[in-house]
């Protein structure tokens, strides 16, 4: 035995004897990653939303709209690849590996909720598949369209004005570092909170720090930009807000704010 081992070992008997033992044993063993707490109350919000019918099992929708129809925002191109390539890589292995782990029928939110039970390439894929899916339905040709009424009001509440709220969820997606998501959640008291994510990870997973029902999101991996922008994902981020479908983000805020009351 190492004198590393011998002194490990002392500590603990130390440790023991004065009473110390759970607490160290409980923090540090096994190498474990610092669990994220659950929140029971914000998955019980989750369970109401229409998207909770989705599982493990599921399509790709169609495009609300063309791939050209997001221009000069998002290139045709980039479109083009992203929904028919990436998205349906995602949607195809999430389906795949949602069967060899027997999660195929489970609603996909309550896989989301218990994520860390997971394969990470399951959650890669299964988060690829709902990310794009509310990805595409936030986005709309030229719309002109601003946060209106109770949206709006949060927004101020929270942010202090649209604009500032604008600069935060843009910081967040153009300081995220590698691939990630930015995002805008409804938190498990109704407020709205902004965060990034890293690789295809979203606020409804469990091992996600700040937790919440997801409202508006940016792609920012490279895959959504690069062909356009190359390493100028600031100017993406800022083009973003021409084709926010504001409609439908006040549509998804009202339902998380229904869903958690
Ligand atoms: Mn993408």
């Amino acid at each position: 035995m190492t004198t590393r081992q011998n002194s490990r070992r002392d500590f603990f008997k130390k440790a023991s004897l004065s009473g110390i033992a759970l607490f160290v044993s409980s923090r540090f063993s096994f190498g474990a990653k610092p669990s994220v707490p659950g929140n029971a109350s914000l998955n019980q919000a989750i369970s109401k939303l229409a998207e909770y019918q989705l599982t493990g099992q599921s399509k790709q929708n169609p495009l609300p709209y063309a791939y050209a129809d997001l221009e000069p925002s998002v290139d045709a191109k980039t479109m083009e690849i992203h929904y028919s390539k990436h998205h349906a890589a995602y949607t195809k292995n999430m389906n795949e590996m949602s069967a060899t782990a027997n999660s195929g029928s489970k609603p996909l939110f309550q896989l989301f909720a218990e994520i860390e039970k997971y394969p990470v390439p399951l959650k890669n894929n299964a988060g690829g598949f709902y990310n794009h899916l509310l990805f595409w339905t936030i986005m709309a040709p030229n719309t002109g369209q601003a946060p209106e009424g109770n949206l709006l009001t949060a927004i101020n509440d929270s942010f202090g004005s649209l604009d500032k709220f604008k600069e935060l969820f843009g910081n967040a997606g153009k300081k995220q570092f590698g691939s990630g998501w930015a995002w805008l959640s409804v938190n498990e008291t109704g407020k709205l909170v902004v965060s990034a994510t890293p690789n295809q990870d979203n606020p409804l997973m469990s091992t996600t720090e700040v937790k919440g029902i997801p409202v508006l999101t940016l792609d920012v991996w490279e895959h959504a930009y690069y062909l356009q922008y190359q390493n100028r994902r600031p100017d993406y981020v800022d083009s973003f807000w021409k084709v926010v479908n504001w409609k439908e983000v006040s549509r998804r805020y009202e339902e998380a704010l229904t869903a958690i009351k």
